[in-house]
């Protein structure tokens, strides 16, 4: 491809409003324009590497005998609300209306759609397991679109969706996907983890993520330092156990602690160990109030309580909530003496000796406080966030946290949609049973975004060959020389016979803006068209390692390839 006929407009300068490296990086390389929040064009490179991600999703899908179709953005109202999900989402859900008024959704995912399709076309356990997938534009209003294809409004995901008459059936099919996503991203190169995930309103049990690793990641990873266990941090269970002290159950004393209302704040006001103190928190949950019990150096998690509670809705309670509720303010909550409230505990709770907790009075705390002694609690159960240092869940090493940018979830749904929407088949003994089904998601515009974010230095992108626009960045350092031009366009049509993408810089600018631009734009391999262009010498740099070397001809193509691997 000659240069000078592509549209790749290259900026000097940073975009103010890129925060991160890969943003900055595709704006700067010509790669992607913006043209609202959250909402992007591909050019013609940030395209190129778009359809090689493409290609190897799509072979990795095929592999597995998936078969790939396409659905329509459009996705009337009436399915969703079959689904009874029309209304569960909010103002992320872009909805429109007909000419005729009639109400849609702009496509998120295809849950319904490809359930109603798959039901009014299939009923016998005969044609099942059968995997349908797609590679599709999605709509979801974020509120805050960041980090440029990281978090969009439109972007472009492979959504596939897999049939079954039994679990067994449902099990395999999710292993062989599994395993086609570890493929796709080791393919990619990406240096990713797969972690155990929660299913969230998915429903269904198993979930996994696929999760790059990136210190911009917005999801936390908790991994082992000793086995290749990782789960997402909202889903890792612990497993530490808490010896209780043998010291004798002191008498119950209310101290006066004025202005003191965060654990540092009491640990030292009354010379405690955090770990002596209890942390309350009082959760909304669903349409009732809970207190929520943690020890001191311990964080809830929200999401092991919404699962324990089999709540929809887990927030915490308003300021004005917990004075209504508890009659005090946050900074001075406890569990002794609560009213008509639920309260619950981690399991750590339940080893504290003559603990700290607060006396739900502004400016009190209790001292020498024991639970079951001197309070209620409903259940004790793994409630809190894991932290770096716990033991590994797998019972293998300990736990460490990485950050990652989630660029794929696989789930198995159940009958979540099947059914909800009346998805049956027929079984071998006539029997009609809604279909189990899975979902599996690969955020293939994201997969872009992430690679770009880990292959990249200080001089722009630096793309591995299978993800590359072109293998070959061939540049005539000056145009308008004779011997430099036409050796420029020899070496390009015999790299193109020879089977290389090659671009070729024929513009008539200065050498400087060349380099600049094809540092910026980063294909992995350049050769240089120079002052040796009359000895047939050309000069070969490798993009990534930076060496470089003065090649004859003869030994150009061997040498590109050494580069190429
Ligand atoms: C919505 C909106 C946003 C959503 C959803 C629905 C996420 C929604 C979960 C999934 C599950 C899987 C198939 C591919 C893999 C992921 N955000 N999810 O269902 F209406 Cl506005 O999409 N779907």
């Amino acid at each position: 491809m000659k240069q000078s006929k592509m549209f790749i407009p290259t900026l000097r300068e940073v975009p103010a409003d890129a925060e991160v490296t890969s943003h900055r990086l595709l704006l700067r390389a010509g790669y992607m324009r913006q043209t609202s929040s959250g909402v992007y064009s591909y050019l013609p490179l940030g395209k190129k590497v778009l359809k090689k991600i493409e290609e190897i999703v799509r072979e990795e899908m095929d592999n597995t005998g998936a078969n790939e179709i396409l659905m329509p953005t459009l996705q009337q109202a009436e399915l969703w609300q079959e689904s009874e999900r029309w209304f569960s989402y909010g103002p992320e859900l872009m909805r429109m209306r007909d000419r005729h008024n009639r109400e849609f959704a702009l496509g998120p995912t295809h849950e319904e759609v490809v359930t109603s399709l798959v039901r009014d076309e299939l009923a016998s356990y005969k044609k099942l397991p059968l995997t349908l997938y797609q590679i599709q534009t999605k709509f979801r209003d974020e509120k805050r679109p960041r980090f440029g294809l990281l978090r969009g409004r439109e972007f472009i995901m492979k959504d596939a969706y897999s049939f079954h008459a039994n679990q067994e059936s449902l099990d395999e099919v999710y292993e062989d996907l599994f395993q086609a996503y570890s493929n796709v991203f080791s393919r990619c190169g990406l240096n990713f983890r797969a972690v155990i995930a929660d299913s969230g309103a998915m429903g269904g049990k198993d979930t996994h993520e696929f999760m790059v690793l990136s210190e911009i990641g917005e999801d936390t990873i908790a991994y082992s330092d000793s086995s290749d266990y990782a789960a997402n941090i909202e889903m890792a269970p612990v497993v530490a156990t808490y010896e209780k002290s043998s010291e004798a159950q002191k008498e119950l004393e209310k101290v006066s602690t004025p202005d003191q209302k965060s654990i540092e704040d009491i640990s030292s006001f009354l010379n405690v160990d955090a770990t002596a103190c209890i942390k309350s928190l009082l959760f909304k949950v669903d349409d009732k109030f809970v207190l929520v019990l943690v020890r001191g150096d311990h964080e809830v998690n929200d999401i092991k309580v919404k699962n324990l509670l089999e709540a929809t809705i887990v927030e915490l309670a308003t300021p004005e909530e917990t004075a209504e509720v508890l009659g005090c303010e946050v900074g001075s909550l406890g569990p002794i003496n609560v009213k008509n409230v639920e309260v619950i505990a981690d399991h750590a709770v339940a080893s504290i000796v003559n603990g700290v907790c607060g006396a739900n009075e502004k400016d009190y705390h209790f001292v020498n406080v024991n639970p079951d002694r001197d309070f209620e609690v409903s259940q004790y159960a793994d409630i809190r966030f894991i932290q770096e240092g716990d033991a590994s869940p797998c019972g293998n090493g300990t736990i460490k946290f990485a950050m990652g940018i989630e660029v794929g979830h696989v789930f198995k749904l159940g009958t979540r949609y099947s059914e909800s929407m009346g998805a049956n088949f027929l079984d071998e003994n006539g029997k009609s049973k809604p279909m189990i089904m899975g979902c599996y998601g690969i955020g293939v515009s994201r997969t872009l975004a992430a690679s770009a974010e880990q292959y990249n230095d200080e001089k722009g992108l630096v793309w591995p060959k299978q993800l590359a626009p072109f293998h070959v960045h061939l540049i005539p350092v000056n145009m308008k020389n004779e011997e430099q031009a036409t050796l420029g366009n020899e070496l390009y049509a015999s790299l193109k016979a020879k089977g290389f993408d090659v671009l070729i810089d024929d513009r008539n600018e200065r050498a400087g803006v060349k380099f600049n631009d094809s540092d910026l734009m980063g294909l992995p391999v350049r050769v240089t068209v120079g002052k040796k262009a009359s000895e047939g010498i050309v000069e070969v740099k490798n993009r990534k390692t930076g060496d470089s070397a003065e090649v004859h001809v003869d030994q150009l193509v061997e040498t590109i390839n050494e580069i190429l691997g």
